[in-house]
């Protein structure tokens, strides 16, 4: 395959914001006088006052990091006011529900209103600056606006995704230590309801019996209309309340290093650990990256079809999109309910312009009959992009020829919750494309390889290599902290190869300097996406009471990327009759812990699990078994029992 053939059009490389030759001299700007380049990029975004330093910081010692710290500004008036005077009819959001004829214009003033409503709720129930705000929501417009509320009083806000479990939801409401939490009566899923508020109460009901929930009252968006029991002095009513408050909301004047947000995220090991994000550095990334990434122009419709419950719904739904005046698209949906197309439909229906979504989307769409396809024109379509995990040849073929038409270019875009927005992509118009390639990283952005020694690799961005992807430099969108636990957050990111951030990827680079990611070095699974680790898994499967071990590895799977699997030894040894039952009830389990979308695909009871001498858990030898590759296990001296390995294979043959 030649470059030659994904060369943008000339057409849009025309009109692209970044051409070759800007993107050479932003690389060289960054790379030369980084101050001078960040404080240039700073000026994108509306401040109180002006930055005048730069900063970053370096990634020894206590890794204490810093962007434009004597700048201030407030992220939802960059996200709204700022659009006002000139652009006010303009529409911020459009809400396509489940329904076909559930749809929700709401222009940029009318966004506003309500956010500047809800903060004003917010100050009157005592939520104060630097107080963390939950919401456990749908996608729903109010999902948005709550988030947008909290930036505008100073609170941080926690977003929690929808599908996890009320155990999953306490976790994250204990750790945060969340004043006030907002839920939905119940939410829609693919023609199923989820029972938001009961699943809250339970949640509460969990922290309440541990002796305390931090939690001080409920806001209960009415999202279906269901009646749900209300706790009197602890549970309201949003509808009512935000009905009844003043439209005009004062915004905070936030520091550029003030929190903004906190968001978990699966790691190797222990529970999910809070990301910290700041106000000045994570909106200037979110926003310049919407930009320059896709080209983004005011008034594009813009779809992100991430749940606002994860990062890529944080920057690409609501503050990239709204930040740069642009429409962003929120849909409620599944892409094949109530029927296959429902996905090209809604671009067609709303002129999306830019679309970005995963590949085990695009993966199981490309299995619907081609007609479903041809169904719809998709000709509002300039730029399409992917992310949450590597995207196949044959996956990026089909969404690059097929649903763009051969037209419009393809970003595949690396990134992590960590690091705030997109890192490594093409700029449309400025760098060629390669199907299954993140292609090169964004102005500023400094990767390196190393080895698993920590040596970098070949000349640092140069040459071929095949190593551990990390990053050299501090860029604005890096998250700043672990909630709670800045130990963790200098031990998880910076203990392993002292003076660099580490990814968790492993990656390898051409002799074009392009990145190809390989996927997570770590016990880190991806599912559809999703990041799971292993450890979180195994201790979910460890709490039920039949349970004494289990290992939780990551195996191929042609739709998801890869899917979990689970070995799990009993207390007492054996399954026997009851074998299939418990394992069924373990994956069980597993939902009620965490959410369904941790639950493994196979749970399998096994006599013993492959250890080291010292009693650690091989799951580099569980994942050649799974994958049937048990002949070529590879370096096995230091596994304690080697006749643990036939019977698993044995039990897999089964
Ligand atoms: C944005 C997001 C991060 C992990 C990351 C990778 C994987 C993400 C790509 C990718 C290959 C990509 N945040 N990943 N994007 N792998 N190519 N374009 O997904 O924190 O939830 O996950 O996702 O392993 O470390 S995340």
């Amino acid at each position: 395959m030649t470059d030659e053939m994904f060369h943008v059009k000339p057409d849009l490389a025309a009109s692209a914001h970044v051409n070759a030759q800007r993107h050479g001299l932003m690389t060289n700007h960054a790379l030369n006088e980084p101050d001078s380049f960040w404080l240039e990029q700073a000026r994108r975004l509306d401040w109180f006052r002006m930055p005048t330093l730069a900063g970053g910081g370096g990634f020894e010692g206590e890794v204490r990091l810093s962007w434009f710290s004597d700048g201030t500004l407030n992220a939802s008036v960059n996200c709204l006011d700022r659009h006002l005077p000139e652009n006010g009819d303009r529409i911020a959001l459009i809400w396509q529900g489940e329904a076909e004829d559930d749809v929700r214009h709401v222009s940029f003033r009318a966004l506003h209103a309500e956010v500047c409503r809800l903060a004003n709720v917010l100050k009157g129930l005592g939520v104060r600056r630097g107080d963390r705000v939950a919401t456990y929501l749908p996608m729903v417009v109010e999902g948005v606006v709550a988030m947008l509320a909290c930036a505008r009083i100073g609170a941080v806000h926690v977003v929690m995704f929808a599908g996890f479990s009320a155990a999953g939801v306490a976790n994250r409401l204990r750790d945060s230590g969340a004043v006030l939490l907002l839920t939905a009566d119940e939410g829609r899923r693919g023609g199923k309801r989820i029972a938001l508020k009961a699943l809250a109460d339970e949640a509460l009901a969990i922290l309440e019996t541990e002796g305390g929930s931090p939690v001080r009252q409920v806001l209960v968006v009415p999202v279906i209309g269901t009646p749900v029991p209300m706790r009197a002095g602890r549970d309201l009513d949003y509808a009512r309340l935000v009905g009844e408050a003043e439209p005009d909301c004062a915004p905070e004047e936030m520091g550029a290093e003030d929190p903004l947000l906190i968001l978990y995220t699966s790691g190797s090991t222990g529970a999910p650990k809070g990301l910290l994000h700041t106000t000045g550095g994570y909106l200037l990334w979110a926003s310049l990256t919407q930009e320059i990434v896709f080209d983004h122009r005011p008034g594009d419709v813009f779809w992100c079809t991430a749940d606002l419950g994860w990062v890529t719904g944080h920057s690409y739904v609501v503050y990239g999109p709204l930040s740069n005046g642009g429409t962003s698209l929120l849909f409620e949906g599944t892409p094949s309910w109530p029927e296959p197309g429902r996905w090209w439909r809604v671009i067609d229906k709303h002129r999306v312009r830019g679309f970005y979504t995963a590949p085990t989307a695009i993966r199981s769409l490309m299995r619907e009959p081609s007609s479903v396809l041809a169904a719809s024109s998709r000709d509002s379509l300039r730029v399409l992009g992917s992310v949450g995990e590597p995207i196949n040849p044959e996956a990026w073929l089909w969404f690059h020829e097929e649903v763009g038409g051969g037209r419009c270019p393809l970003v595949d875009s690396w990134w992590q919750t960590e690091t705030g927005g997109i890192m490594i992509a093409p700029l449309p118009g400025a760098v060629a494309q390669k199907p299954g390639s993140a292609t090169l990283p964004l102005p500023g952005v400094c990767p390196v390889l190393v080895g698993h020694d920590g040596t970098v690799l070949e000349g640092a961005t140069q040459g071929e290599a095949e190593g551990r992807l990390c990053i050299a430099r501090s860029w604005p969108g890096q998250a700043r902290t672990v909630w709670g636990d800045h130990a963790r957050y200098v031990q998880t990111y910076f203990s392993t190869y002292p003076g660099l951030y580490f990814s968790g990827d492993g990656a390898r680079r051409d002799s074009d300097g392009y990145y190809w990611i390989t996927g997570r070095v770590d016990d880190v699974v991806n599912v559809s996406g999703h990041r799971i680790g292993s450890a979180e898994v195994e201790a979910a499967i460890g709490s039920h009471e039949a349970v004494a071990e289990s290992a939780v590895i990551g195996v191929p799977h042609a739709v998801k990327g890869q899917s979990l699997m689970a070995f799990v030894i009993l207390r007492g040894g054996g399954g026997g009759e009851a074998g299939p039952a418990l394992e069924a009830g373990i994956a069980r389990h597993v939902g009620h812990m965490l959410g369904r979308y941790a639950v493994p695909d196979r749970v399998l009871l096994v006599p013993d699990l492959p250890k080291t001498r010292s009693g650690k858990i091989m799951r580099r030898i569980l994942r050649k078994v799974a994958t049937g590759e048990h002949e070529q296990l590879g370096d096995v001296s230091t596994l304690a029992d080697p006749t643990v390995v036939d019977a698993l294979v044995a039990r897999l043959g089964q």
